[in-house]
């Protein structure tokens, strides 16, 4: 299945984590990864003060269930120090949210995809449309018009 995943982060050395998970990635053994370049964000939803993010948007291919590479994110993130259990609030040294799943619509207790702030989200939107403009929300909507609609919604 084609995914596609937002990394961010604002702690640490962000660009050697967006690396590790890449390389990560690849073990699992997912094909044709694909990476935006790195955005520089203001933050959104965390109090006062909180440092800019890095973005990026990473594209691959699996054969794996999303459940198996979703566990592997929750991983990978633990590694980069970031607590198990953390508010969306606070800075961290990385967060690897799985995006899309081909143009499936999943709901389990662990997982909601397509990430359910993925559409109102600049910091997701524009990274996804540079590398994967055609990819599908589960209504048919492309990254492109989804990042189109918004940039509407911002001006
Ligand atoms: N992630 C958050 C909260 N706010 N802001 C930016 N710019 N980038 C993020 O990745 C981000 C955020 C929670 O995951
Ligand atoms: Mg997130
Ligand atoms: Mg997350």
């Amino acid at each position: 299945m084609k995914f596609a995943l937002c990394l961010g982060g604002n702690m640490g050395d962000v660009k050697s984590s967006f690396d590790s998970v890449e390389n990560a990635l690849a073990a699992f053994g997912v094909t044709a990864i694909r990476r935006s370049r790195i955005y520089v964000t203001a933050p959104v939803g965390c109090v006062p003060g909180t440092p800019d993010f890095m973005n990026q948007a990473l594209t691959g291919e699996c054969t794996s269930s999303p459940e198996e590479l979703f566990a592997l994110l929750q991983q990978l993130e633990r590694r980069s120090g970031r607590p198990a259990c953390h508010s969306s609030q606070e800075s961290r040294p990385l967060d690897c949210d799985l995006i899309l799943w081909g143009e499936e619509c999943i709901n389990t207790d662990m997982l909601t995809v397509p990430h359910p702030r993925a559409r109102i989200r600049q910091f997701v939107l524009e990274p996804l449309a540079e590398i994967a403009p055609e990819m599908k929300f589960p209504d048919g909507v492309t990254a492109a018009q989804a990042w189109e609609a918004l940039q509407k919604d911002l001006a």
